[in-house]
């Protein structure tokens, strides 16, 4: 009985620290063709603990796969470099954007239109949590940008 009671509060408190180190903002994919194999994911994430934390994959069931890409531009060409680990200083803020980190969402499960939610599961050094992105409609920018960087 007491065991039970030691895993039932380290698995709360799990939660709760994973609730409260960070903070997630504006998660949204925009919305893309149906036809579509492949979708970004943008948002914007807090730590609001004083140790730093390492964000290490990203995972959905509506998707085949998720990763964690950066754009980077060398020689006047942009290309995409996948990420296995992201640092969110303490106290600080990691964006994830056009041009910059964002999500690969790759094989969409279900055709997925503006004013539908995808729950993410993010995964820390220290936690796991669950975020809800909505998806919107893609500006003019968002969808050339896409289109032009991704031959998959
Ligand atoms: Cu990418």
């Amino acid at each position: 009985m007491k065991k039970i009671l030691v895993v039932v509060l380290f698995a709360l408190s799990f939660h709760l620290y994973a609730d409260n180190a960070l903070s997630v903002s504006a998660a949204w994919i925009p919305e893309a063709p149906p036809v579509a194999k492949v979708m970004a994911g943008y948002l914007e994430i807090k730590n609001n603990s004083d140790s730093k934390i390492i964000l290490k994959s990203v995972s959905a069931k509506d998707f085949e796969r998720v990763e964690m890409h950066e754009t980077v531009t060398k020689d006047g060409v942009a290309k995409m470099v996948e990420k296995t680990a992201i640092e969110i200083p303490a106290q600080g803020s990691v964006s994830f954007k056009r041009g910059g980190l964002h999500l690969m969402l790759i094989g969409p499960k279900r055709s997925l239109k503006r004013g539908d939610t995808v729950d993410l599961t993010l995964t820390t050094d220290k936690a796991s949590s669950k975020t809800s992105f909505s998806v919107k409609q893609a500006t003019l920018d968002d969808h050339s940008t896409h289109q032009h960087h991704h031959h998959h």
